[in-house]
């Protein structure tokens, strides 16, 4: 059988931190056991199928430039099918568990249900897994004002028969998840839009998404994956906060859980632990696109994961809230327009799935230490410990009544946040030598 990826004999494998060979794992280490559970249990990685596999390098400037050896036939389903064997090998090789996709990249229009019979014969084959499956509302351009949010009702019955076949496409790949990203589903003008009637309208395919997801004998996660702008001016999901607002103002709180994009959450001026610590106190946080932007660049790069810091707070929301289930990690990140060497997309995992290996490890023993968690139980002490605390929190108290204790018990003590001193504490995690 041919090889895509032939500087790549068999797989990938973990030599530990002191290797220098640029292709092999440092810190991933798949069975290792860390805080009771294995490292591929607590990062199930995916290869995302839209930017590892038919990326082009393409920019707003120039298109595509990169050669792959893959997806050249003349007729679409054989470029389809040697796209797909290509991002078999790929999966392999890396020893990743998962990969995600959009029907589109996967299958010609209406190709899907062969491409869907060849990637079921591949999970088989190689033990892969799909992580979740999404259609691609946003390409065509019948979709240019939008899909669900279209003011034409025939553009939002396409988009509902192309997440009908989405959907059993995933059910059919046993896919944990199934994701919704309302890719042109906002506005690029106000002057020719109803904001009320659009919202509207996303709820009610929404809910028509879920109510058939749930027909078809989909148990997984349904996940909504907010973003701000790009390619619209304003997206209606525009971060995790207001996501979950719209979920709950439609009735949709209970169908739906969140998949948070660093890229989106830095697009939306917001850390990435801020819209992950948003969507986790909701119980809402379902699955993550571990990608990053430039942070001299204003839009989506999508860039591989490089930083153990923003990687770190990440794991520190996953661990306190016991995991992901059916969610994981998609990287949702390519290469860049000069890195175009089949090889470089080897490189670009080894280093993301790394980051997150590390980054699980000082998480864990942060977690394990309990100093930043203990500072923080600390802070709230007096809300959480004293009578009136806890009478303020279950509303059991009248204003006049915090106005004669306030009054009676003069200038409360100012105490220090310690910022500087908790930074110092994460530093030393990270680079320091509280891991040794
Ligand atoms: C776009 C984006 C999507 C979703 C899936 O910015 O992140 O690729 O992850 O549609
Ligand atoms: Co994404």
């Amino acid at each position: 059988m041919k090889s895509y990826f032939p500087e790549i004999k068999e797989s990938v494998l973990y030599e530990g931190p002191d290797s220098k060979n640029p292709l092999a794992f440092r810190y991933y280490d798949r069975d290792r056991v860390v805080g009771g559970k294995k490292m591929s249990d607590h990062l199930k990685f995916a290869v995302c199928y839209w930017h590892a596999l038919r990326g082009t390098g393409a920019d707003t400037f120039g298109g595509g430039s990169f050669e792959r050896p893959w997806g050249v036939e003349s007729d679409p389903v054989g470029a389809a099918a040697s796209t797909m064997d290509a991002a078999f090998e790929l999966f392999r090789k890396l020893g990743v568990g998962y990969y995600c996709f959009h029907d589109r990249d996967i299958a010609p229009e209406t190709h899907l249900d062969r491409m869907v019979e060849r990637a079921a014969r591949l999970q088989r084959e190689t033990g892969v897994k799909l992580l979740w499956g999404t259609a691609n509302l946003f390409s065509h351009p019948r979709y240019t004002h939008g899909a669900a949010t279209n003011p034409d009702p025939l553009v939002f019955a396409h988009a509902a028969a192309q997440v009908r076949r989405a959907i059993d496409a995933t059910v059919e790949l046993g896919g944990s998840a199934y994701v919704f990203w309302g890719g042109r589903e906002g506005y690029t003008t106000l002057l020719n839009t109803d904001m009320k009637r659009e919202r509207e309208q996303m709820a009610a395919f929404l809910q028509l998404a879920s109510d058939y997801a749930r027909q078809a004998g989909f148990s997984g996660t349904l996940l909504i994956e907010p973003k701000p702008m790009e390619p619209t001016s304003h997206q209606y999901d525009f971060d995790a906060a207001t996501t979950l607002n719209f979920l709950r103002e439609f009735d949709l709180f209970d169908r739906f859980e969140l998949n948070i994009e660093a890229n989106h959450a830095t697009l939306a001026r917001h850390s990435w632990e801020h819209d992950l610590i948003v969507a986790s106190s909701a119980g809402k946080l379902g699955s993550l696109d571990i990608n990053r932007g430039d942070p001299t660049l204003g839009w989506d790069t999508d860039q591989f994961p490089t930083d153990l810091h923003a990687a770190t707070m990440a794991m520190m929301v996953i661990l306190n809230q016991g995991g992901l289930e059916n969610g994981g990690l998609n990287f949702d990140a390519k290469v860049r327009r000069g890195s175009f060497d089949p090889v470089d997309i080897f490189h670009a995992h080894i280093g993301g799935m790394d980051t997150f290996a590390r980054a699980l490890l000082v998480a864990e023993k942060i977690a394990r230490d309990g100093v930043l968690a203990s500072a923080i139980r600390e802070r709230y002490a007096k809300f959480r410990d004293s009578e009136m605390g806890r009478k303020i929190m279950s509303r059991n108290v009248t204003l006049p009544e915090l106005e004669a204790w306030a009054a009676s018990s003069g200038e409360p003590e100012r105490v220090s946040g310690r910022q500087e001193a908790l930074e110092n504490v994460l530093s030393d995690y990270l680079y320091g030598t509280r891991m040794d």
